[in-house]
């Protein structure tokens, strides 16, 4: 039994030895448990690309028209800051906009220089310019660069006449605002004798064309025809020729900056008994403010329905007031030029301009100005045209003409009437499916038709009741 005992014990220290050799020392170990597979960690998801919308605007911030320029921008910024809030994802990724303001001075070379810059910024679309002379020769840039422009004020008609299927406009042109000023003028102000006077900018001699043609259709003489610039201050010279032919109605076609000082100086210089008529460019507080007591009466135009009844558009009102201060003048048009490029782009699901360019065509969306939707050439549907007095220091609503405020209601009531039978028929198709992968496809796309249809009926309903509120508006002022 010696003898077997002896491997044994070397068998073992030579183990041991071997186990030493390798540097590990035999110790207990504990009894582990049964290893447990550790939860897999979850998969980080990953995180969404993060895609930067530049938006050009283009205004005057310097000069005469500063103010408006400025109030153009804070109009853009206002729904640039809503859509950043929003946190959109377009295409799959996270959307950031930005806004690239330019300043082009109101002046048409300017204006070239600027929109080329922002073409090489490669921005996605441009709002503006404010001024039509500025837009229209830009207008070229942005199209041969496919950019997408919308301009909430520029309102002369050559504009988005020049076949650019890059131009928009989302306020009501001057060949629909010149006519209803010309007609306001022989019937509402009972002219017998006009004087005309205009800065020689594409939109004050457009709009003052515009208007002359509208006067000289009612059988109305045009006793003088003058003309100034977009910087002048004194009109002494050009007024003293007007006075002497004693028109009972001066119509203006240019910008506050020129029209509130003319006023008071057809005052001063004795034309007192001649009404003062001008558009949209003098339909500011700034006009009443350089007009002092003599802006008291005075007549101007601006496309579209009062602010406060369009639905929204108090609420807007009280929101840019707190934030930027008093409205000027297009601040509530910029505002919406921009939130329809930014649904064209949800609409395509691209912010990339090729792609989402063929969606601002086939807009329809309730602004806080109108309901917004685009005729062939990239005009308002439907753009009326109201007209103020001042009283008591403030421009107040008399009447609201020409356009028609129902027809965009018509349309959209039309498009909604479409998207519910799309529904129907996606409801249709949807009890067809077999399977139950088949079903659950089926119920989205069911889910999604009623979505569609519900939200067109929305719009539509919004639309009739600006329109209604509109007219309603209108009727009560008569
Ligand atoms: N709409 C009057 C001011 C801007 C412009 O058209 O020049």
């Amino acid at each position: 039994m010696q003898f077997s005992r002896v491997p044994s014990i070397t068998l073992a220290v030579a183990a041991a030895l071997a186990l030493i050799g390798c540097g590990q020392k035999e110790e207990p170990k504990p009894q582990a448990a049964a290893p447990v597979a550790a939860p897999a960690p979850a998969p980080v998801p990953a995180p969404k690309p993060e895609v930067t919308v530049k938006l050009g605007h283009v205004a005057p911030l310097t000069g005469p028209q500063a103010h408006l320029g400025k109030d153009n921008e804070n109009g853009a910024r206002m729904a640039v800051d809503e859509l950043n809030a929003q946190n959109l994802e377009i295409g799959g990724a996270k959307v950031k906009f930005e806004l690239l303001a330019e300043d082009d001075q109101a002046d048409p070379k300017q204006g070239t220089i600027v929109a080329q810059k922002l073409v090489d910024a490669k921005v996605n679309g441009v709002i503006g310019h404010l001024n039509s002379g500025t837009t229209i020769p830009a207008s070229k840039i942005y199209f041969d660069a496919g950019i997408p422009q919308i301009s909430g004020s520029a309102t002369n008609p050559k504009y988005t006449q020049q076949g650019f299927k890059t131009a928009f406009r989302v306020m009501a042109n001057d060949v629909q605002q010149g006519k209803i000023l010309g007609e306001y003028a022989v019937k509402q102000l009972g002219a017998k004798s006009v004087a005309i006077i205009d800065d020689r900018s594409a939109y004050g001699q457009g709009l003052a064309d515009e208007f002359k043609k509208a006067v000289e259709a009612a059988g109305v003489k045009i006793v003088a025809n003058e003309f100034t610039n977009d910087k002048a201050t004194d009109f002494a010279a050009i007024l003293t020729k007007i006075k002497s032919k004693k028109p009972d109605v001066v119509f203006y076609g240019g910008m506050d900056a020129q029209g509130g000082p003319m006023a008071k100086q057809m005052k001063t210089l004795g034309l007192k008994n001649a009404k003062f008529l001008t558009g949209d460019g003098g339909c500011t507080p700034e006009f009443i403010k350089l007009g002092g007591e003599a802006a008291e009466g005075q007549y101007c135009s601006l496309p579209g329905v009062p602010l406060e009844s369009m639905p929204g558009g108090k609420a807007f009102g009280d929101k840019f007031t707190a934030k930027y201060g008093q409205i000027q003048l297009y601040a509530p048009y910029v505002y919406d030029a921009v939130m329809v490029a930014a649904d064209a782009m949800k609409r395509a699901n691209s912010v990339e301009p090729a792609t989402y360019l063929p969606e601002i065509g086939k807009t329809s969306y309730q602004g806080v100005t109108a309901r917004i939707m685009f005729d062939e050439l990239g005009d308002l549907k439907g753009g009326s045209v109201s007209m103020y007095q001042v009283k008591a220091g403030k421009w107040s609503y008399l009447e609201t003409l020409g356009g028609d405020v129902m027809a965009a209601a018509k349309d959209a009531v039309a498009e909604a009437k479409e998207a519910v039978v799309e529904a129907v028929k996606a409801t249709g198709e949807a009890a067809k499916a077999t399977g139950d992968a088949a079903k659950e496809m089926a119920k989205d796309a069911a889910k999604e038709g009623v979505k569609a249809g519900a939200e067109a009926v929305k719009g539509a309903a919004d639309a009739t009741r600006g329109a209604a509120e509109a007219t309603k508006a209108a009727v009560e002022k008569k």
